[in-house]
């Protein structure tokens, strides 16, 4: 199509070429800087312009857009202070990640734009989520979110757009096909024609945009964006445009036929644009001079301004406070009524009592609705909270964990419930990469609990019985809870679910059904990061979790003469290291049992720091008795074998006589 299809504004015409020109003469400038040494690293967005400048004038200001790394043209648009980016671009404490993280890799609740990690695929999701919040809140608002056409290739893309088809959530996909994935160009990235071809393959309504035409880019967007706030639903945009420079520039062209530059150059959104605002005498040349000379004056003025900031102080404590959002524990005392239940029981009681407090609480996971999940955790929550904040998913851990990031963004909390915590694997990038790294990066928290119903004994063999807390006990940023007992179960969950920060919440399912205690009927917390003291003696300290406390409990039951310390860590991260230093100095003793395999894990951790810091107190080596360092094993004579359960009481007795 041509500029003068389309039936703007003078006036709007204008602004879009103000704010075209904005990132064109920012980059220009980067360029040079790069060149000087001054900044480090730039991925051009030269010649994409209108995608991104288009997108966000369609848009609302106070709807959410997530952009890529060559997106300036969104954080111009929504009128960002330059200095303010300039300070991000040079690592200052200005910056929207003071220092922590790279050129757009941040985001800003102030100007609603959620800015990508480096693993492209997961803000897919995270859109998603946002816009399942906005349906939530019924505001009729719509989210755009970014990507390449090589990061289409990525699982993440798949599921996102299925999710968002399935839950009909307003979202719009835009692809910027620019031709080149780094140095891969389409044709080994995709064998369809056009991108847009996969929407139908999603039940999803696609368009091809020409993303060279601001007024091609704004007028479609535009209408799309107004349809889609009153008809809520997906839509896939392919923009057709091209790189013009290499992946970043250090990478160069060189693997991009001269022809194809030729024929894109000839395309540029910006010269081509205002070609045809001079001839259709909508501007004047003297005026786009003058245009011109303002911007560049406010972009060395916005320059120096964060060339003068100060280099950023270190604060070694502030590094580490920042890892977590900042949160008050506030008790929320036990009540005398009990009932003796089961501590999968328990979990759904506080479960449901989570869902009574917060009406912005939503749970998703595989077959929870009417089915109640494969453990009926969430049987009969349909019935009480409605199928919108009790929500079956389809089987795409990664995009329902990013989904559960945009939830948090967007004002909500959200529950995740493996179906297995063997599965987890299929959604550990998003776990270890966005939210558990967002509050550190640009202090958004992440407020989701993912459930994990784990653990051995069993007979499920190596994908059904895993113990996998150790894959997130050293990732900063994550907490990670694993009561023994229905009671802490009950609490710790519904301090899980209110603490803003990301939780991996263990349930032992052996122990679902063959485990019951006395639980307090009405709500209740429990903090998270105290252990508790089963037993007290002087001879020895052991310090488990999970469903080997039990199996301690069990050998000190029928051996009485044994005087032990049993310490049931409850919470593996924050680790409750003074309640085990403080046993570990009375008894000079430390025995750690614990279900999962032993090298590299918890105990490990724990014997380590016990070294480190009660070294004068011990009087023996610290022992850990683990499972195998095998997968767990299908039979149960194999299982038995991989268990530690049965080494324990052998080892207990020879550190006691050491
Ligand atoms: C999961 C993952 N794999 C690889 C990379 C390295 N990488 C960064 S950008 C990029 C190319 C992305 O191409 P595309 O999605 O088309 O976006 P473009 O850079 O062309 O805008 C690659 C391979 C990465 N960041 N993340």
């Amino acid at each position: 199509m041509k500029y003068t299809d389309y039936t703007i504004s003078d006036h709007s015409k204008i602004q879009l070429y103000k704010q075209l020109l904005l990132p064109r003469m920012i980059e220009e400038k980067m360029l040079i800087l790069l060149r000087q040494g001054k900044i480090t690293k730039w991925f051009s967005g030269i010649g994409q312009e209108a995608i991104s400048v288009g997108v966000t004038a369609a848009l609302h200001v106070d709807e959410y857009i997530l952009p890529m790394h060559r997106n300036l043209g969104v954080f111009t648009t929504r009128n960002i202070p330059l200095s303010k980016l300039f300070s991000q671009w040079q690592g200052k404490a200005n910056g929207f990640t003071k220092g922590r993280d790279r050129s757009f890799h941040f985001g800003s609740q102030a100007y609603k734009i959620i800015g990508m990690i480096s693993h492209l695929g997961p803000q897919l999701g995270v859109a998603d989520g946002i816009a399942l919040a906005n349906v939530l809140k019924k505001n009729k608002q719509v989210t755009a979110v970014f990507t390449g056409e090589g990061a289409t290739s990525e699982g993440d893309f798949h599921e996102a757009l299925n999710v968002a088809s399935v839950w009909n959530l307003p979202v719009l996909f835009c692809v910027e096909n620019n031709g080149y994935g780094l140095s891969t160009p389409t044709n080994e990235q995709f064998k369809c024609k056009n991108i847009a071809d996969k929407g139908i393959g999603y039940g999803m309504e696609s368009h091809i945009i020409d993303g060279n035409n601001i007024l091609e880019v704004f007028s479609r967007v535009n209408a799309i964006c107004s349809d889609l706030r009153e008809n809520p639903r997906p839509v896939l945009l392919e923009f057709k445009t091209f790189r013009m420079r290499g992946h970043e520039e250090a990478s160069g062209t060189k693997y991009v036929p001269q022809d194809l530059l030729d024929t894109w150059e000839k395309k540029d959104p910006i010269a081509n644009y205002e070609s045809y605002l001079i001839a259709s005498k909508i501007i004047s040349s003297d005026s786009i001079a003058h245009l011109k000379t303002k911007i560049q004056q406010e972009i060395e003025e916005e320059l120096q301004i964060a060339f003068h900031e100060e280099e950023l102080l270190l604060d070694p404590e502030k590094e580490l406070r920042d890892v977590y959002a900042p949160y008050m524990y506030k008790e929320c005392p036990k009540n005398i009524a009990t009932e003796n239940i089961r501590l999968v029981d328990a979990i759904s009681q506080s479960l449901k009592q989570a869902m009574e407090k917060h009406d912005n609480l939503v749970i998703m996971g595989q077959d929870i609705a009417e089915y109640g999940g494969v453990f009926k955790v969430t049987e009969g929550f349909v019935s009480q909270f409605g199928r919108e904040r009790v929500r079956n998913t389809p089987i795409c851990e990664s995009a329902i964990i990013s989904a559960a990031m945009g939830l948090s963004i967007n004002g909500m909390k959200a529950i995740v419930e493996m179906q297995f915590a063997d599965f987890v694997s299929s959604g550990f990038n998003p776990i270890v990469n966005y939210l558990a790294k967002s509050h550190y990066r640009w202090a958004e928290k992440a407020d989701v609990v993912i459930r994990m119903p784990c653990g051995a004994g069993v007979g499920a063999g190596p994908f059904h019985s895993q113990t996998n807390e150790a894959w997130f006990t050293k990732t900063p940023g994550l907490k990670v809870v694993y009561p023994a007992f229905p009671v802490d179960a009950k609490g710790l969950l519904a301090a899980a679910i209110n603490d803003p920060n990301p939780v991996l919440f263990f349930e032992h399912k052996a122990l679902y059904r063959s485990l019951y205690q006395e639980v307090p009927t009405a709500y209740y917390t429990l903090p998270l990061g105290k252990a508790a003291v089963l037993k007290e003696g002087t001879a020895i300290t052991i310090v488990s979790y999970g469903a080997a406390i039990h199996w301690a409990l069990e050998v000190l039951e029928k051996n009485p003469k044994i005087k032990a310390d049993l310490i049931d860590l409850r919470t593996l991260q924050p680790l409750d290291s003074e309640t085990i230093f403080n046993s570990v100095k009375k008894t000079g003793k430390l025995i750690i049992l614990q279900e999962d395999s032993l090298f590299g894990s918890l105990a490990s951790e724990i014997s380590a720091l016990v070294m480190e810091n009660c070294f004068e107190y011990l009087d023996a080596p610290v022992q850990r008795i683990a499972s195998l360092d095998t997968p767990i094993p299908f039979s149960k004579t194999l299982e038995h074998n991989y268990l530690p359960k049965d080494r324990f009481l052998k080892a207990l007795l020879a550190l006691l006589a050491y």
